[in-house]
């Protein structure tokens, strides 16, 4: 062959191999990360495919895996039998007996959970951190001479046992003076959390309650968001920012009920924005709304945000600790479990330690129960075989719950679906159905024997990614 035809079909060649890799880019649009921004011209069907490119960020999505996580409500209010003081209390009330933050961590380790927030400063402003802020914290009270410091010992407790851990710190504040003198504040509050983002090591998630009220004379205090937000990603680039931040949603109650229908991609603005207001206030929509994330809304919206929903709720009636109260029954927790985890969101289970400053036995029995009753309910997947939409068991079993997965790394897409049984006689029963789907959907229905299942997608975003499918039989709710 000689030079010229050689070089001739080395250009052909080149030219095919650009034309398929420029037809392979168009192909393949990309994503949008935690946000993605409407043109003002674009029609609901564009909106709806640019709605399905939407994904999390990378600390997003780790957070969503998590499914288990817990608060610890402990401080003042502890001790005073409150569930909100005034912010006046002497610091001398706090005195925890035998406070043990390795019990803390041991206990809520064995019960299958994953990350633990500490109520490090709530509302009535007492801090659980010898900080340098206000004289108004463990190191002025008794406990251990005023050398103490919770935030620390859980830290180490939290190392000892590999959990991950996250803070609270309630914006409002109903001790400091400067309270409603917004800038002054402002300035108190950013070194109170750069104490904790940068004393601890490793922080998981930063809770800032959305809880909030007027300062002394009525003052209004104008929390600068923008600078708290950018405090927690220049100290902590990995954590998340929770309710009064853009990473993690409030679900809307306190009861543990997430939505039916749940998008991580929503069209509600985060209230941290300056925008949030009007925007939310045009869409009509609040933390309580219960469509976030309809083709309807999405058709109204401007802006799409992921944000996924946590459901915050205590196991007992209370945040505090009150020796009066008990804890909610298993079968109450596994209602919880289903209503949170089981609908696209992840459940953050209070656990308040008491006046000893030890998690009660009580309530160390029911998450030991709780964690069984979810780990024999949901060990054991009884699909082995899957051919097309078809998941096959080794054998007829009986059921009744099946759980569904959406890969979210490419975006949440399943709008509705169907969920059959193959029964003993060859016929194919519906046993669910639903809407959304997202990291996690748990639905349940009176048992079934049968051998397969048979799962339709019946509408979504675009291109669904279903990842898991699962059968299974629930443990009974009477205490294991
Ligand atoms: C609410 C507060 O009022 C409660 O005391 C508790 O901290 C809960 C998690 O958030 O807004």
């Amino acid at each position: 062959m000689n030079k010229s035809l050689n070089l001739r079909l080395m250009k052909t060649r080149l030219t095919c191999i650009m034309l398929t890799s420029l037809l392979a880019l168009t192909a393949c649009k990309h994503n949008y990360e935690k946000m993605v921004e409407f043109p003002a011209d674009a029609s609901a069907e564009e909106k709806i495919e640019m709605a399905s490119r939407l994904v999390p960020s990378k600390r997003q999505l780790e957070w969503q895996k998590l499914e288990l996580t817990v608060f610890l409500h402990f401080g003042m209010n502890t001790f005073t039998d409150k569930e909100w003081g005034e912010g006046n209390e002497d610091p001398q009330l706090f005195n925890p007996t035998s406070l043990d933050a390795d019990q803390w961590v041991r206990t809520l380790k064995a019960a299958g959970l994953m990350l633990v927030i500490v109520s490090g400063k709530h509302l009535v402003g007492f801090c659980l951190w010898p900080t340098a802020t206000t004289s108004h914290s463990v190191a002025h009270s008794p406990w251990k001479g005023g050398k103490g410091d919770v935030v620390r010992e859980l830290r180490e407790a939290c190392n000892r046992h590999n959990m991950k851990m996250g803070v609270y710190l309630s914006p409002w504040d109903r001790n400091a003076k400067c309270y409603g003198d917004s800038p002054r504040y402002n300035d108190m509050f950013v070194a109170q959390l750069t104490e904790l983002l940068s004393n601890y090591g490793r922080i998981d998630e930063v809770w800032f309650d959305g809880a909030c009220g007027e300062g002394p004379n009525g003052r209004r205090q104008e929390y600068d968001w923008d600078r708290f937000a950018s405090v927690v990603r220049t100290l902590q680039p990995d954590a998340v920012t929770a309710i009064m931040g853009d990473d993690v949603r409030w679900v809307g109650n306190e009861n543990g009920q997430g939505r039916v229908t749940e998008w991580c991609a929503t069209a509600i603005t985060p209230g941290i924005y300056p925008h949030a207001k009007a925007e939310n206030e045009r869409l009509g929509l609040d933390e309580l709304s219960p469509d976030l994330g309809s083709r309807d809304l999405v058709a109204r919206a401007d802006r799409l945000y992921w944000w996924p929903s946590e459901v915050d709720v205590s196991i007992r009636p209370g945040w505090f600790y009150h020796a009066g109260e008990q804890p909610k029954s298993l079968q109450e927790l596994s209602e919880i479990y289903l209503n949170s985890v089981g609908r696209n969101s992840v459940l953050l289970l209070n656990v308040p330690p008491d006046t000893d400053g030890r998690i009660h036995s009580t309530d160390s029995l029911r998450l030991m129960q709780l964690h069984r009753w979810i780990d024999g309910s949901f060990s054991r997947n009884l699909v082995t075989k899957q051919s097309g939409n078809v998941y096959e068991f080794a054998a007829p079993a009986t059921i009744d719950a099946v759980m569904l997965q959406e890969d979210l790394t490419k975006g949440q897409h399943i709008e509705s679906f169907t969920v059959e049984a193959l029964d003993a006689n060859g016929a194919w029963l519906k046993v669910a159905e639903g809407t959304t789907v997202g990291m996690k959907r748990i639905a349940t229905f009176p048992e079934v024997t049968a051998s397969a299942l048979r799962v339709t997608v019946t509408q979504s975003r675009g291109k669904h990614h279903l990842t898991g499918v699962g059968a299974y039989k629930l443990l009974p709710t009477t205490p294991i």
